[in-house]
């Protein structure tokens, strides 16, 4: 008999999907914490965990008054943000998990993760939380469990998605599961005293998309922490709409009501931190228009008998940056944060309130920051984290759509992408037809924001919205967005449009003035989809990168939009898309034979338009 002891390992997941609770006491027993305790999801159980925490000082109650049953947390300040850099997708090939990921090979990254899980919950409480994505027990919907030593992640995971035992009732039923096991990887020992934020420098955001897991140590914010969100919805979720033939997007989805009562529902795809909750909630400037919110952030489109996209928003509430978010850009969002709202990273002011940098035209004039140090104007440094963010449930949202929970989903007429570019890319423009939209996804671009780690501002591809978030080859899920197409009836495929509100003129300001005023962009883009329907072109003019607005086809009565800008906006400079096409050569040749051919196809014939 050897001597070695037997070196911990996480549970094996390869043959058989494990019953919930031997799974939880295996995860147990691998991270030792002092207790176990199972979430129900119930008010009783958020304020217990509420007063544990305000009792920590993790969360400071804000003044009841102003902002009723609503609480700040303060992270550390270097948990801030998603860290791509530490987010792995373990396939077994390589291959599968493309030149965008970072790659691990599974048995290497489960022995790193064994390690750093032995005893991570000493001293802590391990709660099992059973969550939903999508409307519990759903045909759309899927099953997730949650093993987490955060309380904060507790508190945000009941906000974002269903979290209740029925979830436990669907899975004892016999359905698939999703185990995630998280800690923050702070493990006290006897009679250490606690700090308000804890986390490990050392992070780990593991997926492993063939057994469906997710192993996350050392961060407790946001899509690193809420496993249900990126992790799961996208990631996990993504690999699983990969092998049954339906998609799983970082996308918003709205309904559009036109002044004649015609219903649309258009799901959008933008990079991190560029509009998806401030689209979602959009106040249409004009006349007769109505948006409603269905989802800010994340989307699971599948075909329906009837040859549709049906898309439902998979999670329960919203996780918005709140910087930007204002009473001019985003009236919608501060009515929905009056109350029962988890702030995180933002200001704190004298009187017991928030605050954060556009949110109000005036700034206070004293400010407690986001690192708890005194702030006045001038200071030099933000008031609230650029990546600060609200954590509220969507029943809350003023603009909630009318059945936002029919767990059938919607029907979706139209599929946007975009992103933040001050050059090249026109206001909007409609693709001419499904492969080219493809192709348009494909090729996204945008500058950098705070939303992950990096430079921001530094132009990077975001194919799809998706870079940090595919949990496959990122040229594969180029080819099931062609193969989902063909499976759709050509007369019930949306249509595909790109947008870009942040062109910039030479003197860097913005061209087009955005928020409501977007109401103008979707009015004509909803008019391009019942012509469509009734197989017509619309009032479009072509231009190499797309279907623009035929002259006067935009309304823009009431703005006041200088016919150069107007001009500007639509420019498409043969020169400068002739460049783009080389870098967009460069960027797909790293995907080798994996990429589809209609994408090179497409890109010839975008240079043969540029060319004519
Ligand atoms: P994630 O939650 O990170 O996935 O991002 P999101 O896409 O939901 O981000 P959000 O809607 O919170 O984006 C906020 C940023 O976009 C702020 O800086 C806003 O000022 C800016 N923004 C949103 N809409 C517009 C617009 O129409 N025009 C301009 N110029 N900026 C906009
Ligand atoms: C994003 O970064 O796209 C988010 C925030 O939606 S997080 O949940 O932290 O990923
Ligand atoms: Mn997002």
């Amino acid at each position: 008999m050897t001597a070695a002891t037997t070196a911990p390992a996480l549970p094996d997941l390869h043959d058989t999907r494990p019953d919930v609770r031997t799974w939880v006491a295996q995860v147990a027993d691998l991270a030792e914490p002092d207790r176990v305790v199972w979430c129900d999801g119930s008010a009783a159980e958020r304020e217990r965990l509420v007063a544990e925490m305000v009792a920590a000082g993790t969360l400071l109650p804000l003044d009841p008054e102003r902002r009723p049953n609503s609480f700040l947390a303060r992270s550390d300040p270097d948990d801030v943000a998603r860290v791509e850099s530490r987010t792995f997708i373990c396939s077994e090939d390589e291959e599968d998990a493309g030149p965008t990921n970072n790659w691990r090979e599974p048995r290497v990254m489960r022995a790193e993760l064994a390690g750093v899980f032995a005893g991570a919950m000493r001293g802590r409480t391990m709660y099992v939380v059973p969550f939903s994505m999508g409307p519990v027990g759903g045909p759309l919907s899927h099953q997730g469990v949650q093993v987490t030593d955060s309380p904060y992640v507790v508190l945000s995971m009941t906000v974002m998605t269903r979290v209740s035992p029925r979830v436990l009732d669907v899975i004892d039923a016999g359905a698939d599961w999703v185990p995630a096991a998280h800690s923050v990887g702070a493990p006290r020992e006897d009679g250490e005293a606690d700090v308000p934020w804890p986390c490990n420098p050392r992070k780990y955001i593991a997926h492993f998309p063939e057994t469906r897991e997710i192993w996350s140590f050392g961060s407790g914010y946001g899509g690193n922490a809420l496993l249900g969100k990126k992790c799961f919805a996208l990631r996990i979720a993504s690999a699983i709409g990969r092998d049954e033939g339906w998609l799983a997007e970082h996308m918003l989805l709205v309904r559009v009501t036109s002044p004649e009562g015609r219903r649309y529902h258009v799901a959008a795809a933008f990079p991190s931190a560029c509009g998806k909750t401030n689209f979602a909630m959009l106040q249409p400037t004009l006349p007769g228009w109505t948006v409603e919110t269905l989802g800010d952030d994340i989307a699971w489109l599948r075909p329906g008998p009837d040859g549709r996209l049906h898309a439902i928003n998979p999670e329960a509430g919203f996780f918005g940056v709140a910087p930007g978010t204002g009473v001019t850009t985003n009236p919608t969002a501060v009515r929905m944060l009056e109350r029962d709202v988890v702030f995180t990273n933002v200001a704190l002011t004298d009187d017991g309130d928030v605050w954060w940098e556009g949110l109000t035209p005036e700034t206070p004039e004293h400010l407690v920051d986001w690192t708890g140090r005194d702030w006045t104007p001038g200071c030099g440094r933000p008031a609230a984290h650029p990546n600060s963010r609200f954590t509220v449930a969507a029943a809350q949202c003023p603009s909630i759509a009318d059945g936002w929970e029919d767990p059938a989903g919607v029907p979706v007429d139209a599929v946007v992408f975009g992103g933040r570019r001050a050059t090249n890319v026109p206001l909007v423009a409609q693709s001419y037809g499904w492969e080219h939209g493809v192709f348009m996804g494909a090729t996204v671009a945008s500058e950098q924001t705070a939303a992950a780690e990096g430079t921001v501002g530094e132009l990077r591809r975001d194919p799809f919205a998706m870079l940090p978030f595919c949990g496959y080859n990122m040229a594969d899920h180029w080819a099931h967005w062609l193969r989902v197409g063909d499976g759709l009836a050509p007369e019930g495929r949306p249509l595909v449009f790109q947008v870009n509100w942040f062109r910039k003129d030479a003197d860097g300001r913005f061209l087009w003035p955005g928020f409501g005023e977007n109401s103008r962009v979707l009015a004509w883009l909803v008019g391009q989809v019942e012509a469509a329907r009734s197989g017509g072109p619309g009032a479009a003019r072509p231009t190499p990168v797309g279907l623009v607005p035929a002259a006067g086809a935009l309304d823009v009565d009431g703005l006041d939009l200088p016919d150069a800008d107007l001009a500007a906006l639509f420019e498409v400079d043969p020169e400068a898309w002739l460049a783009e096409a080389e870098l967009t050569e460069d960027f797909f040749a790293q995907f080798g034979d994996r990429l589809p051919d209609a994408l090179r196809h497409q890109l010839a014939l975008l240079r043969e338009r540029l060319t004519r």
